[in-house]
This record gives C-alpha cells, sequence and structure tokens, in this order.
C-alpha cells in the first residue's frame, strides 16, 4: 500500500475510494469488495446520503475479522449547514454514528460555503450565510476542538483556493492538513499545488477520472473527456494499462491522492492496480501540457454571496 505521511507519522493510502453517487442501499456490498480488493482508504461525506450503509459493511467487515480499524483511512465531510460552531461536534458525532466509529481519521470542511442550519441544499440567496456573518475561522475552531476531543485525528478542508487556506493557516491553532480539490490533467492547479506543497498540505484529487457519472446539473455540453484524451489512450497503450490507471498513476506520482468512485469490482481492482504503474518523465510532462484549467464540476453551483469568482478567488 503506497501512503502519504503527515507531521504525527499516521500514514493515509495514496489511492482510496470515492462513494458519491453510490446510493446508501446499494453500497454496503461495495464497500465489502473494495476492501476484500485491498481498498484501505474510504472517501465519505454525510451529504453522500451513504454513510448508513457504509457504517453497515465496515461493522460486518471488523466483525468478521477481514481488516482491523486501525488498518483502515476513514474521511468524511462537514456539510454546508452545520457551520455554525455550535453545529460542528454533532455533526461529527452523527457520521461517527452512521459509520459505526468512534474515530474518524480525516474530517475536511466540504466547501467553503455557509447557509442556514434548517437547510439542507440552498434554494434562494437567502438560504445563505456569507462568510462576513459565519467566518470560516469560527467553524475551524470547532474542528480543532473535535481533535481535542479524540472524536478524529486529522483535519483539513475540500474547494479551498490557495488564498482561503493561506488566511486559514495563518489564524489557525491546528493548521488544515488537507486540501481535497478537483484534480486531473485537464484541471492541474499548478499555483494550488506548489502553494500546498510548501506549506506540507496534502493535496486531495476528486473527480481523478472527470466524474463521467456527474448529474446533468453539473455538466456543460462539450466538457472534454479526461479518459478519452487521445494522449492519455497513447501512454496506456504504451504501457498495455488501461486509461483509468494513467490518470491515477499521474496523480499519485505528482503528489497527490486520489479517490476514484466506482462500483464495479473489476474497476475496482484495475483502478488499485495503477498504484504499480510508472509513468516516465516524458510521459509526465506530455501529461503536463494538457492543462485546460477546465473545471468539469462547476462551482457555478452555489448562489447568494457564494460567485464563481469568490469561491475560487479566480475570474471565469
Ligand atoms: P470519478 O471518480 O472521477 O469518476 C467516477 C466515474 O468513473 C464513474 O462513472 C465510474 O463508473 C467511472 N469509472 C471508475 N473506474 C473506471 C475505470 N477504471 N474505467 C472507466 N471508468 C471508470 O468521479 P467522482 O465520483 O465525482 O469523484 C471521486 C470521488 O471524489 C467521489 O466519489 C467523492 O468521494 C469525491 N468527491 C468529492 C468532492 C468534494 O467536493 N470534496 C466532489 C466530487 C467528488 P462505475 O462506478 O460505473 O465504475
Ligand atoms: C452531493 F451529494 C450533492 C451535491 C453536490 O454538489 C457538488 C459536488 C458534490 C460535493 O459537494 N461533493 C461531492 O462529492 N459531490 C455534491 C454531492
Amino acid at each position: 500500500m503506497q501512503t502519504l505521511t503527515f507531521d504525527n507519522g499516521d500514514q493515509i493510502p495514496t489511492l482510496g475510494l470515492g462513494t458519491w453517487k453510490t446510493a446508501n442501499d446499494a453500497i454496503k456490498p461495495v464497500i465489502r469488495q473494495a476492501l476484500d480488493t485491498g481498498y484501505r482508504h474510504i472517501d465519505c461525506a454525510s451529504v453522500y446520503g451513504n454513510e448508513v450503509g457504509i457504517g453497515e459493511a465496515l461493522a460486518e467487515a471488523f466483525t468478521e475479522n477481514k481488516v482491523k480499524r486501525g488498518e483502515l483511512w476513514i474521511t468524511s465531510k462537514l456539510w454546508n449547514n452545520a457551520h455554525k460552531a455550535e453545529g460542528v461536534e454533532p455533526a461529527l458525532r452523527k457520521t461517527l454514528k452512521d459509520l459505526q466509529l468512534d474515530y474518524l481519521d480525516l474530517y475536511l470542511i466540504h466547501w467553503p460555503v455557509a447557509v442556514k442550519p434548517e437547510v439542507g441544499f440552498p434554494q434562494s440567496d437567502d438560504d445563505y450565510l456569507s462568510l462576513e456573518q459565519l467566518p470560516i475561522i469560527e467553524t475551524w475552531q470547532a474542528m480543532e476542538a473535535c481533535v481535542d476531543a479524540g472524536l478524529v485525528k486529522h483535519i483539513g478542508v475540500s474547494n479551498f483556493s490557495a488564498a482561503k487556506l493561506q488566511d486559514l493557516v495563518t489564524k489557525s491553532r491546528i493548521k488544515p492538513e488537507v486540501n481535497q480539490v478537483e484534480l486531473h490533467p485537464l484541471l492541474q492547479q499548478p499555483a494550488l499545488k506548489s502553494y500546498c506543497d510548501t506549506e506540507a498540505i496534502h493535496l486531495t484529487a476528486y473527480a481523478p477520472l472527470g466524474s463521467g457519472d456527474r448529474p446533468a446539473f453539473f455538466r456543460s455540453e462539450d466538457s472534454p473527456i479526461p479518459l478519452e484524451l487521445p494522449l492519455i489512450q497513447e501512454i496506456a497503450a504504451a504501457h498495455q494499462a488501461s486509461p483509468a490507471q494513467v490518470l491515477l498513476a499521474w496523480g499519485m506520482q505528482r503528489g497527490t491522492i486520489v479517490i476514484p468512485k466506482t462500483v464495479n469490482p473489476e474497476r475496482m481492482q484495475e483502478n488499485l492496480a495503477a498504484t504499480n504503474l510508472k509513468l516516465n518523465a516524458e510521459e509526465m510532462s506530455q501529461i503536463q501540457a494538457l492543462d485546460q484549467h477546465c473545471r468539469l464540476l462547476t462551482g457555478k453551483l452555489w448562489g447568494g454571496p457564494y460567485t464563481y469568482e469568490y469561491l475560487w478567488d479566480e475570474v471565469l
């Protein structure tokens, strides 16, 4: 198992299983299969609505002595409606109850976007709380308290720009150790990567295969498809590997963690085997040249004060 190391020596497997879009009533066999295949890192979130099913799969695997808790890396995420200081620990405790765990390895603020506690998905501008009304540092201090309480070992963020991350780093007692963002050859985010490298913050790549099954709401008609890029297919053929393996190997070789989602047992095996594929320096630099700064999951899903420019600290 290939890993990256945290300051305290803890190790996160560089390849984990994504769980977004797998329904609660379908996820139990998927997690059981993943553990049997050798996955030791699962990426979860309360908003995916499937943590109960994941918890049942984990509990069964522990009872059957298939794997021990200490051998797993379990990440989950705080949803946007629980950013108020008093909402953070209850949200984490709900996730722990659903997952049937007594601690998480990593808990992330899912988005730098706050909505009112009674709102699940915002429908109108009135559903939002601005970052002036609810500064991220207040949420972060409640995350730090969860570490102090032994409920989570590491804390981090997701969908944070370098500017938002830097602001948090300067204000935090426990520094954010991970930022989970969209990363694939069409969206390489070199400036964010370089900032995270400097601060020793691990980057996790979501949608590392291009999120081909993302809901229509997130798609634009002419989006390119990373798995279908001719260069990716040529490199795959040269290594007798699959395009998915090339995308994942590229992500890991540039020092990021990848969390491909699949419900298919053969693809699970294929994706995990990408840890054995080594690309050469020329292939790495050819893939580097594919960057188009193209977000496949656009940040245009939020309203209120959370415009694209405000969210990503860049102009569209
Ligand atoms: P993804 O992993 O890039 O792509 C998933 C799609 O690729 C599915 O359609 C899957 O189909 C297919 N696939 C998997 N392995 C394949 C292979 N070897 N060959 C061809 N196709 C393959 O997309 P994602 O699920 O959007 O992202 C991964 C994970 O990142 C999520 O599940 C979630 O855990 C996390 N995420 C986090 C955020 C965030 O805001 N923090 C946002 C998005 C995603 P099958 O399942 O049918 O195999
Ligand atoms: C959801 F369950 C619902 C909406 C949604 O929008 C953005 C993308 C996202 C997310 O926030 N994290 C994901 O993995 N997908 C998502 C998930």
